[in-house]
């Protein structure tokens, strides 16, 4: 039924279509993920990024999922924006264990004009090291998506999260007007665009296609579309949802990897609480790009000699690496 889907770049779908795509029985769908995928990009090779959280905790909004907020127990502690000599260590040891991109999360609303200058040296080192860039750092002016362009940031990383109508369920203390705006602030700026969404938090079927119909129909494709599930963190109000069936979560990638052929897929955050055999179907579906290192921001990710005995056993390599990585 999707032969020809598999070069189409569509902007238009529709959440009917979706529901019809999540539907297919598990092995048409995937089949259908991985035959698109195959047109586009080397089916072993993904992409590694590692994270570190350069200014955490303290966050004066409430996103409900986020052990960052300053409204929630979490149990994180709060530490200002690093020395930039602490989060070049942190990106020659990401990229000694094979990491190509290095992104960087500040727990911030917005950043204020002083706090881009410094990002900006961190973007500057980061990128001198031969990594890819990418940060996030909540919403953004047009003077300052220019200002981190002009740095040479690569990527930037902003989520819509879950659909229009369960997030103001989610988070109240800004919209999803808010969100869209500094996308588009991003995208007109010229800097590549990472924008994903969270899926496990309590929203029904019709919430996760309408996710992903919101990234597909941007009028250009996000280049990273990161899918996380939920980590659930205690004293958050999102601790205790129910778990979404696994299964959901491939369909999902495979859903997000047929609608946005040339994307990167992330299998992001929550791979800590996967089997390798649920990992192994959501690269099968078309998830081409991973958290690598210990941590995620705050919590923990799988350990690095883990992924790399995982990545030997599915004889995957990594994508854009000109560094040795090796198991042993
Ligand atoms: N403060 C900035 C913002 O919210 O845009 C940047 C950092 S924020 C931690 C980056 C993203 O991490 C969020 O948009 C959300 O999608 C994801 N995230 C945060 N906590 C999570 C959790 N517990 N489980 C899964 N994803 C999470
Ligand atoms: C994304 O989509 N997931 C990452 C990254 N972009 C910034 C963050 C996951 C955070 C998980 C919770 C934590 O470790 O604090
Ligand atoms: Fe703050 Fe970002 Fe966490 Fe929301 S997701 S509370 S904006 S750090």
């Amino acid at each position: 039924m999707l032969d020809s889907t598999a070069t189409q770049i569509r902007h238009d779908w529709h959440v009917d279509e979706v529901l019809a795509l999540y539907a297919l029985p598990f092995n048409d769908l995937l089949f259908t993920a991985q035959t698109v995928h195959r047109a586009h990009f080397n089916p072993n090779e993904v992409q590694i990024s590692s994270l570190l959280s350069i200014k955490t905790g303290a966050c004066s909004e409430d996103c409900g999922y986020c052990p960052q907020s300053a409204r929630y127990d979490s149990g994180v502690k709060s530490e200002a924006l690093m020395p930039i000599d602490e989060v070049l260590n942190a990106a020659k040891l990401a990229q000694s264990q094979g990491a190509t991109r290095f992104c960087m999360g500040a727990a911030w609303r917005k950043p204020k004009d002083s706090d881009i200058e410094r990002v900006v040296k961190m973007v500057q080192g980061v990128k001198a090291l031969g990594m890819e860039t990418c940060v996030t750092l909540g919403m953004l002016t047009d003077t300052q998506t220019a200002r981190l362009k002009e740095g040479g940031l690569d990527y930037y990383n902003h989520n819509i999260d879950t659909s229009e109508d369960y997030y103001s369920e989610v988070i109240t203390t800004r919209t999803y007007q808010d969100r869209l705006d500094t996308l588009e602030r991003v995208r007109e700026s010229g800097i590549n665009v990472c924008c994903g969404g969270i899926v496990g938090m309590g929203e029904n079927a019709v919430d996760r296609a309408k996710l992903l119909v919101q990234l597909a129909n941007m009028p250009k494709h996000p280049e990273s579309v990161p899918i996380n599930m939920l980590v659930q963190v205690e004293g958050t109000p999102l601790m205790g949802t129910d778990k979404l069936d696994p299964l959901l979560f491939v369909r999902t990638i495979a859903v997000a990897k047929i609608m946005m052929p040339k994307s990167r897929v992330r299998l992001s955050a929550g791979r800590n609480s996967m089997s390798d055999e649920m990992q192994a179907l959501c690269f099968f579906a078309g998830a081409n790009s991973i958290f690598y290192g210990d941590k995620l921001l705050t919590t923990d990710n799988p350990m690095t000699n883990h992924d790399l005995a995982l990545f030997e056993r599915l004889g995957l390599t990594s994508a854009g690496s000109s560094h040795h990585i090796d198991a042993h």
